[in-house]
């Protein structure tokens, strides 16, 4: 604590008056209220505050830092939401199956992350019900890219040692569709399921409601509610395909210099599409998002 009884904290899960908060110098969350009307009303998890202590049992959010990242989406309805703060990697979880696996929306996020300058993560889920060929298959696409990827059991225990390595020093959010597995993966990595009365329970499952996040050594892991869709702002093709890092190359031989790979003649990417050199599925991403197409679910390679 500081002179002027600050003391700087970590939140870890918000709702309307309070959040969770842990100092940096502590391991126990401590509930904090939020001044009405003030900016930090909007605070997310992994935001860096002051807190102050006003009596034994009583704490309050007095500043908050500024954020380093933000992940923000738009929500179906047009409204932008924020999802966490100073986060320096997005682990993108997706299920093999159950729900069927959405390459379309894995897609956006790890170009959202390469775009933002976050490192994406990859987390395949439920090997155990789609097989495990079908598992390094998808696996084996996104490593070619250099999209770190394991492939997770989360309740079984499997991949989780490796993932802690991964993330480990890292601030890291949890994204991809409901149901995926985030918040087995969080809970196998120590993050507590309910955080006292900011969360509720959805619909009979565990559906998360709030985000929430647990302390992992110098680093953070998220856990948010899942997402529907997510959708790239409107960019041109060829910051598009510098965000596919595997058309970089290929970009550099076609015909026109402003070839944007989708039908010009002599176009490289494409031919290496054709070769196999170049997913499918990752291309078809590229398509939909240089056409602005909502991301639809496909089915894998
Ligand atoms: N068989 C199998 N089931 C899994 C695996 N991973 C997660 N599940 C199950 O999938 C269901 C959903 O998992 P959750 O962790 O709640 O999913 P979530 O991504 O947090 O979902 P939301 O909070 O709704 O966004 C649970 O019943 C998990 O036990 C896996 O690798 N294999
Ligand atoms: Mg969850
Ligand atoms: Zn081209």
């Amino acid at each position: 604590m500081t002179d002027d009884g600050l003391r700087r904290a970590r939140v870890i899960a918000v709702g309307r008056n309070a959040a969770w908060i842990v100092a940096e110098d502590e391991s126990e969350p401590r509930l904090a209220s939020l001044r009405k009307g003030a900016r930090h009303a909007m605070l997310v998890p992994g935001d860096l505050v002051e807190a102050k202590q006003i009596a034994d049992d009583r704490v309050v959010v007095d500043t908050v830092h500024p954020r380093s990242f933000a992940l923000v989406r738009r929500t179906g309805g047009g409204r932008v939401k924020t999802m966490a703060a100073n986060v320096d990697t997005i682990a993108v979880v997706a299920a093999l199956v159950e729900p069927p696996l959405h390459l379309a929306m894995v897609d956006r996020l790890v170009a959202f992350a390469l775009q933002h300058e976050v490192d994406p993560l990859l987390l395949l889920t439920k090997a155990d019900l789609a097989g495990e060929d079908a598992a390094e298959r998808v696996a084996a696409t996104y490593r070619a890219v250099d999209v770190p990827t394991l492939i997770l059991q989360p309740k079984a225990g499997r991949g989780i040692d490796g993932l802690r390595e991964l993330l480990a020093g890292r601030r890291a959010l949890l994204v991809g569709n409901s149901g995926v597995g985030k918040s087995s993966i969080f809970r196998a990595l120590g993050g507590i399921g309910v955080v006292g009365d900011l969360s509720r329970f959805g619909r009979g499952r565990q559906t998360t409601t709030s985000a929430r996040l647990v302390r992992l050594g110098a680093g953070f892991l998220i856990d948010s509610p899942g997402i529907g869709e997510f959708e790239l702002d409107p960019l041109p093709a060829a910051e598009v395909g510098w965000l596919f890092p595997e058309m970089r190359e290929p970009a550099t031989r076609c015909r026109f210099a402003d070839c944007r790979h989708l039908t010009e003649p002599d176009c490289a990417v494409r031919q290496a599409v054709a070769e196999g050199r170049i997913a499918p599925s990752r291309y078809a991403s590229y398509e939909e998002i240089v056409a602005g197409t909502p991301a639809a679910p496909r089915a894998a390679n």
